[in-house]
């Protein structure tokens, strides 16, 4: 996602919190000479050195603006990008989407196998709760952290529209049902990353909890529109995964929904106005404004 930021100030701080989360994955993931080794080994082979860290930087970029304790803000972080490698390693399977690329590796049940990958899935699922557990300051702040990632993960959100995506496979979607089904698939821990990093702070106002759950859905769902568009005009190497999987599944998408065209203009508006939602937050919300115009603007 670098490739798309022209703001060294930004370019620099990306790099920097991609570094610490990086460290904090690592830190936080049983070392691979640890019983049962494979297990281990595969999990670490899902999570450490790929993916674009967009929802650590989302958890990251909200917590800084509201003074969050980085200690908190490297477990929120570490927690989100579990869940979302474990849905990655999950959805990668035959019995799901039957890919065989992620982050530009062979999937997790081809490098290992399907019963690897699952249980790779089911321990990373687990992993993130303890992580987020020990994220220390006041309880109620981790418990509402804690209630928050169990609901965007669940069958409210992103199992649930996982659920809604295979089941719409040959189906022709209006642009309301595609739209609710990406808000739970994709939109769910988009939002619960950002939402992680204000209520690590531990001071949220009503004011501030509402103009970050209107930019985190502003964002969760831009995130999808455009995913859906570097589908079908990007590469599989600059993806690092199987690129027009989508067309090739029969799955509704919002090009094969709306056209190329107005899924573009509709990319756009939504980056408007995750930028509007930002208003009530005055100055202190730069890094989300600029990761707002990234999700949007980015490449792969
Ligand atoms: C298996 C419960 C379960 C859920 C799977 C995340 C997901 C739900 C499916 C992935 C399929 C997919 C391509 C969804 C579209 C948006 C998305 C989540 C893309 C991948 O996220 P990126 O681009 O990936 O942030 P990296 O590798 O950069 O972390």
């Amino acid at each position: 996602m670098r490739d798309s930021v022209s703001h060294p100030a930004l370019a620099q701080w990306m790099q920097e919190t991609q570094a610490i989360v990086e460290h904090a994955l690592e830190a936080v993931l049983p070392a691979a000479d640890v019983i049962p080794t494979r297990l281990h080994e595969a999990m670490r082979y899902a999570v450490l050195g790929g993916g674009k860290r967009v929802r650590p930087l989302l958890v990251f970029a909200a917590g800084e603006a509201f003074g969050a304790p980085r200690a908190r803000l490297e477990r929120a972080a570490a927690a989100v990008e579990l869940i979302h490698a474990y849905s990655l390693v999950h959805d990668d399977m035959p019995c799901m989407d039957d890919d065989v690329l992620r982050r530009g590796k062979p999937t997790v049940h081809v490098q290992y196998d399907d019963a690897t990958a699952l249980l790779v899935g089911d321990a990373l699922q687990s992993l993130a709760f303890d992580c987020l557990a020990h994220a220390g300051g006041e309880p109620a702040s981790t418990l509402a952290m804690l209630q928050r990632l169990a609901t965007a993960s669940g069958s409210s959100g992103m199992a649930g529209g996982q659920a809604i995506d295979l089941a719409s496979v040959g189906v022709k979607l209006g642009a309301d049902e595609l739209e609710a089904m990406h808000r739970l698939k994709t939109g769910a821990l988009l939002s619960a990353a950002v939402m992680l990093g204000g209520l690590a702070s531990g001071d949220l106002s009503i004011e501030a909890r509402a103009a970050l759950e209107s930019y985190a859905a502003a964002v969760g769902l831009a995130f999808q529109v455009v995913d859906d568009i570097l589908d079908v005009e990007t590469d599989t190497a600059t993806l690092g995964k199987t690129a027009g999987k989508d067309a090739q599944q029969d799955k509704p998408t919002y090009v094969s929904t709306l056209g190329l065209a107005a899924s573009k203009e509709l990319a756009e508006r939504l980056r408007r106005k995750a930028h509007e939602a930002l208003a009530p937050l005055a100055g202190r919300a730069l890094r989300l404004a600029e990761l707002a115009d990234l999700i949007v603007l980015r490449k792969h």
